[in-house]
């Protein structure tokens, strides 16, 4: 079956997406439009076929899907990222809903253009980001086995998380896994899983 996943020429809300297609072994058209200089508007071709007139979204099959949740949440299902029961696919949810939550706290850092200014915001929202989300992450890992947020094996979860983590580490410079020993064991096995790994290693560099 032929994929077509179409988003900005940058990781955003489509990495998860790719990430856990090549966990699934599904080879896609990795569809990538010009990203700079922010804002840039969507290919009018693409805007138009995108059913909300946004990005990304996924054509295989005869079918369109949208939203970034939709399409992570559907790939995860298939491909066993779900936890082993109903209440574990909901943690996952909860989690992923977190970490929407955490990573657009970092947003308006991206587009702040005065160094002082910058330099304050990031050391706010690396405060609360510690306070709100981190701590009680590795709390949740810890007290979980030390290796997963949900049940026994890796879910859509860490692998949504784990890559917010590598963004932040890539856009931001933060280091966090290094102050948390279970969002380091956690992100370690979402990038040393083989296909993850290889997906990261070839993918486009790119900003953001
Ligand atoms: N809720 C949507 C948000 C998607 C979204 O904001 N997409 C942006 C790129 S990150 C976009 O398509 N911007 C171009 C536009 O709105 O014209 C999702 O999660 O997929």
């Amino acid at each position: 079956m032929a994929y077509k996943l179409y988003y900005y020429d940058g990781r955003g809300y489509a990495e998860p997406i790719r990430m856990i297609l090549s966990y699934g072994g599904v080879d896609f058209e990795d569809i990538r439009a010009p990203m700079f200089p922010i804002p840039q508007p969507l290919p009018a071709d693409i805007k138009a076929k995108s059913t909300w007139g946004q990005v990304p979204f996924i054509e295989f099959d005869g079918k369109k899907l949208n939203q970034s949740l939709a399409i992570t949440r559907y790939f995860a299902k298939k491909f066993d990222l779900v936890g082993s029961n109903e209440f574990e696919a909901a943690q996952c949810d909860e989690y992923v809903d977190t970490v929407v939550d955490y990573v657009k706290a970092w947003f308006p850092l991206v587009m702040e253009q005065d160094a002082e200014k910058l330099k304050k915001m990031e050391e706010e929202v690396t405060k609360s980001s510690r306070e709100k989300y981190l701590s009680k992450f590795n709390a949740i890992i810890l007290e979980n086995g030390g290796q997963f947020l949900v049940g026994k094996k890796m879910t859509w979860a860490d692998i949504y998380f784990a890559q917010a983590l590598n963004n932040g580490e890539l856009i931001h410079g933060t280091k966090f896994t290094e102050e948390y020993p279970g969002l380091k064991a956690m992100y370690d096995n979402v990038f040393n899983t083989p296909a993850i790994k290889k997906w990261v290693k070839g993918r486009p560099s790119t900003k953001f």
